[in-house]
């Protein structure tokens, strides 16, 4: 059996390497499967040259995953219009956050054949058999499927309980020499960086959320480890981004894996979202000796009622003192405010500009982006709930048409007061960076000339 799985373009210079689809190929490789990957990111290929592809090319099997984005649905769209217009179209199955909170409409949307809903190691495989042999899908845990015109959804599947099993990602089967080019918060020019899972999953539900599955997993340390120093002997890559959702899920478990790294003396920077409950002084003492340069958090609101209102379990006395704290041990952090959740108002906005006005390090611009109710989210059912949103296709196909704009009005602000108030609140803190910047800038220059700095390499290196 021959399997394509396909990349799509993110319209960007350089994407995240795109770690679903890699652990798809991995067990897919280990279970003896031919498959091949279609990187439309990395050539920025139109949409039709997949046609051709497949037209040139014979494959049984086609999948693509993608997340929930306007962009990326739009991309699913075209993308499947450009599969199922080939000759011999394969197979066609669709995966990951996007497709899986509402099946239904994304049959209709695609013309997929399959939908694997959730996790997809084990779904993927068990599906890929039942297909070959020709065997009725409705016994495949954590698929959906077409029987006619009829939608079936088959129930989910038990997560994988011991995720040290899965392979690591099939590295091999893609072009990281332009995945590690990836520039993350305080990467030097010769940095290569790539992602890693240390686990699955996150112990909280914050409301504008939208996990695919339950719970959370944690890898053992030595199979971290073990990931980490394959990916900088094979590739060079000195800098880790943890792109799980949740590094720090908890202080005992964020503490071990800094000691494991430090023990193998992997000497690498990294990168981790973290909660600002646990950024206490001597764990982000210990992170910073592991090589932990930047810590992503989720602040969403510097306000206690609107953070009880989106269930984020975090006050602001410990937003305050935690991103003191990590300013102090010298990492940067990633300070992500959203706006216009339950209860918000102009009040709550000026207190996320404030905020961000004096803790920003500029290592990085920080602007305010709309709450965004991601179908499968809290928000989302509470959205439909109170008559702000009508299903899915009213959500994909009116409202949600671009992640800086509203796509659901929960104040009780005009959608014009809104965007205005951002747009000002915005304005700030663009000009905040800048300045910022301009500082840096000047005081490099002013070291160069006055105090002979050697090291210099140019501004246009700043
Ligand atoms: C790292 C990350 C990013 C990275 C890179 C994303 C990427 N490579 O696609 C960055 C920072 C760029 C990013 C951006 C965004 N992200 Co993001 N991101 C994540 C994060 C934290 C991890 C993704 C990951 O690698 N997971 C690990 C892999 C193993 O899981 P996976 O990709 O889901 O793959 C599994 C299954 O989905 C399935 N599967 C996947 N593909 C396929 C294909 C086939 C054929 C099959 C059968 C199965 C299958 O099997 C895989 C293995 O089990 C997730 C949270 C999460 N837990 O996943 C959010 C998440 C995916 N992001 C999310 C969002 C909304 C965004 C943005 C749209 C936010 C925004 N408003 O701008 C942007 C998109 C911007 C852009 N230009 O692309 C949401 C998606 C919600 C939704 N409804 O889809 C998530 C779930 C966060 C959340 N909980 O709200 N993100
Ligand atoms: S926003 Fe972050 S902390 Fe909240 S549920 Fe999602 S991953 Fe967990």
């Amino acid at each position: 059996m021959r399997v394509l799985l396909i990349v799509y373009d993110n319209g960007s210079l350089v994407t995240y390497f795109p770690q679903g689809t890699a652990y798809i190929a991995a067990v897919l490789r280990q279970n003896d499967i031919d498959v091949e990957i279609y990187c439309q990111d990395y050539h920025h290929y139109p949409d039709e040259h997949l046609t051709e592809y497949l037209n040139k090319n014979r494959f049984d099997v086609i999948g693509l995953g993608i997340i929930g984005g306007y962009y990326q649905y739009r991309k699913l769209l075209s993308l499947s219009k450009a599969i199922n217009c080939s000759k011999n179209r394969p197979f066609y199955i669709i995966g990951g956050h996007g497709p899986t909170p509402e099946p239904e409409y994304f049959f209709e949307k695609t013309n997929a054949d399959v939908i694997v809903i959730g996790e997809g190691e084990e779904t993927i495989i068990e599906l890929l058999n039942a297909h070959h042999k020709h065997k009725n899908l409705s016994s495949v845990k954590g698929i959906a499927y077409r029987d006619g015109n009829k939608t079936i959804v088959n129930p989910r599947r038990n997560l994988i309980k011991d995720i040290d099993n899965i392979p690591i990602p099939a590295y091999e089967l893609f072009p990281i020499e332009f995945y590690r080019l990836v520039k993350e918060s305080k990467a030097t020019s010769t940095d290569f960086s790539l992602p890693v899972l240390s686990g699955r999953g996150c112990p909280y539900s914050c409301n504008f959320c939208y996990r695919m599955d339950k719970g959370f997993r944690p890898r053992s340390n030595e199979s971290i480890v073990a990931e980490l120093s394959f990916l900088k002997e094979t590739y060079r890559i000195n800098y880790i981004i943890f792109s799980d959702e949740l590094l720090m899920s908890s202080k005992s478990r964020t503490e071990s894996i800094c000691k494991a790294i430090i023990k193998a003396k992997l000497n690498i920077k990294w990168w981790c979202n973290g909660r600002l409950n646990y950024a206490e002084p001597a764990l982000l003492r210990l992170m910073k000796k592991s090589g932990c340069v930047f810590i992503n958090y989720g602040i969403e609101a510097v306000d206690d009622q609107i953070l009880k209102n989106m269930n984020k379990a975090l006050t602001v006395k410990q937003i305050i003192r935690g991103t003191e704290a990590t300013l102090a041990v010298g990492i940067s952090p990633g300070l992500n405010i959203i706006w216009g959740n339950i209860g918000e108002n102009l009040e709550t906005l000026q207190k996320g500009v404030d905020f961000l006005l004096k803790y920003n390090d500029g290592s990085e611009m920080r602007t305010i982006r709309p709450v965004t109710p991601y179908p499968g989210s809290p928000l989302y059912y509470y959205a439909i709930e109170k008559g702000l949103l009508k299903d899915c296709r009213d959500f994909y196909e009116n409202k949600h048409v671009n992640s800086d704009l509203l796509a659901v009005n929960f104040t009780n602000l005009t959608d014009e007061e809104f965007h205005r108030a951002l747009l000002d609140a915005n304005t700030v803190l663009i000009k905040d960076y800048f300045k910022k910047k301009l500082k840096w800038n000047l005081k490099t220059a002013q070291s160069l000339y006055l105090e002979n700095d050697v090291s210099f390499r140019g501004f246009r290196q700043l």
